[in-house]
């Protein structure tokens, strides 16, 4: 469906009115922090209410009903003129942050369903809009990612509630605990009447820049897996301890990791991280006796992501073996690779074409809530550009215009829906 000339210029000066608007809005909520100084929100944080007091106003202007869930996704609805029975577009990112995190990452795809409710204001379509700001995505404080959108898919396995952040709160407890304290707050459920999820999220890699491309296509999401190892040995004086007697945790640790790098080397596309690392006792002239270590294993195949897992785990207890350690494994989190949906993915390519955008089909190495929605609900997933491939970090930045062809792209990726909602017979 391809707007008059008029109507296509209106789309160009909304979409650059509203990338101003969004990039600003990205600098208001990057004030919103538990760190001065940094980016830093996580789950279920004062910060976490500070954005969503902070978007509320901006949800309410534009039309839209707002609540928070029991999870601490914030949740906007713009009802299709009124008519609660439509069909509902979801339009989600998240809202936590990574440590010392950029102003872009989740929270841009959060402020693009809020764009477009904005800039639709002046159109109707068949379907509501439902904008999701989920609460946690990264795992900064359990660990384990995705909470808010697997609360909202009803995948809050036990494992995961049991998963304790850094002062020994289980998830289970920091939940129980939040709704406590805000019994306004709604049921963590999928609508029955969600058609489709879309996210917007800057590319966190160089691609895009690459092709100067200002946006791509996803078509998958690599899958991944989380665990933590720890080795223990014996602590001890670091000045009398013989180097042959010793049991050391941390030089175990370190001849672990460098076999992690090598493994994961070995298959192509393969990517294996140890981020966080902590000795004890961490005295300089101690012998660490217990290291515990993160390792995150990402892959577009399954089977691969599997047999670099298999592969860094077994060296684990070889090294342990052989250095009279002992060692501790907790595979917790599991994520398979997704495939999103075929037909909102060439519908989203389409889009961009109207608008005017050359497109590339692009897989995810980075995880996101998508993976987690789009066994439940039809997904499609849109990248932005992204300087230098910066993020998770203070430099992260994407470009205005890039931002304005995201949300032209938007407004004909609702005329397309509009479409395909009611070529299915569900419109309102
Ligand atoms: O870890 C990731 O891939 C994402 O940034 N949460
Ligand atoms: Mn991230
Ligand atoms: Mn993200």
């Amino acid at each position: 469906m391809s707007l008059t000339t008029t109507g296509e210029a209106s789309r160009v000066a909304l979409a650059r009115e509203g990338a101003g608007k969004l990039m600003h809005r990205c600098k208001v909520l990057a004030q919103c922090t538990e760190k001065p100084g940094e980016i830093l929100r996580t789950f279920l944080s004062p910060a976490m209410d500070e954005v969503h007091g902070t978007m509320r106003p901006w949800m309410e202007a534009a039309g839209m009903t707002v609540a928070v869930d029991w999870a601490g996704n914030l949740r906007g609805l713009y009802a299709a003129d009124g008519n609660e029975s439509a069909p509902r577009l979801l339009i989600g990112s998240h809202l936590d942050t990574v440590p010392n995190a950029g102003a872009y990452d989740g929270v841009l795809g959060v402020l693009m369903g809020l764009a477009l409710v904005e800039a639709r204001a002046v159109r109707s379509y068949p379907f509501a809009i439902e904008v999701i700001g989920f609460s946690d995505e990264e795992g900064t404080r359990f660990g384990a990612p995705f909470l808010g959108s697997r609360a909202v898919v009803g995948e809050l396995e036990s494992n995961l509630l049991q998963c304790v952040d850094g002062d020994g709160v289980s998830v289970a407890d920091a939940l129980r605990d939040y709704a406590a304290l805000r019994p306004e707050t709604v049921e963590a459920a999928l609508s029955p009447r969600a058609a489709a999820y879309l996210e917007f999220h800057i590319e966190q890699g160089p691609v895009l820049e690459s092709r100067n491309l200002a946006l791509g296509i996803v078509e998958g999401l690599a899958g991944q897996s989380r665990c933590n190892v720890e080795f223990r040995g014996r602590a001890g004086h670091a000045g009398t301890n013989p180097m042959k007697q010793r049991r050391d945790a941390l030089a175990g640790a370190a001849e672990w990791i460098t076999t992690v790098e090598a493994i994961a080397k070995r298959y192509e596309n393969a990517v294996a991280t140890v981020g966080q690392i902590a000795a004890e006792p961490g005295g300089v002239n101690v012998i660490p006796g217990v290291v515990r270590c993160s390792v995150d294993v990402r892959h577009a195949e399954d089977a691969v992501r599997a047999a670099v897992v298999q592969g860094i785990l077994e060296e684990a207890r070889a090294i342990a073996a052989k250095r009279g350690l002992h060692v501790k494994i907790a595979q917790y989190h599991e994520q398979p690779a997704v495939k999103l949906n075929a037909e909102l993915v060439a519908l989203a390519e389409r889009a961009a074409g109207h608008a005017g955008y050359a497109t590339k089909r692009m897989t995810s190495g980075a995880g996101h809530d998508a993976m987690v929605i789009a066994p439940h609900v039809p997904s499609a997933m849109v990248f932005l550009r992204n300087p230098g491939g910066v993020s998770h970090h203070p430099d992260e930045n994407v470009a205005e215009e890039d931002v304005a062809a995201a949300i032209h792209m938007g407004l004909c990726f609702l005329d397309e829906f509009a479409a395909h909602v009611k070529g299915k017979g569900q419109s309102a």
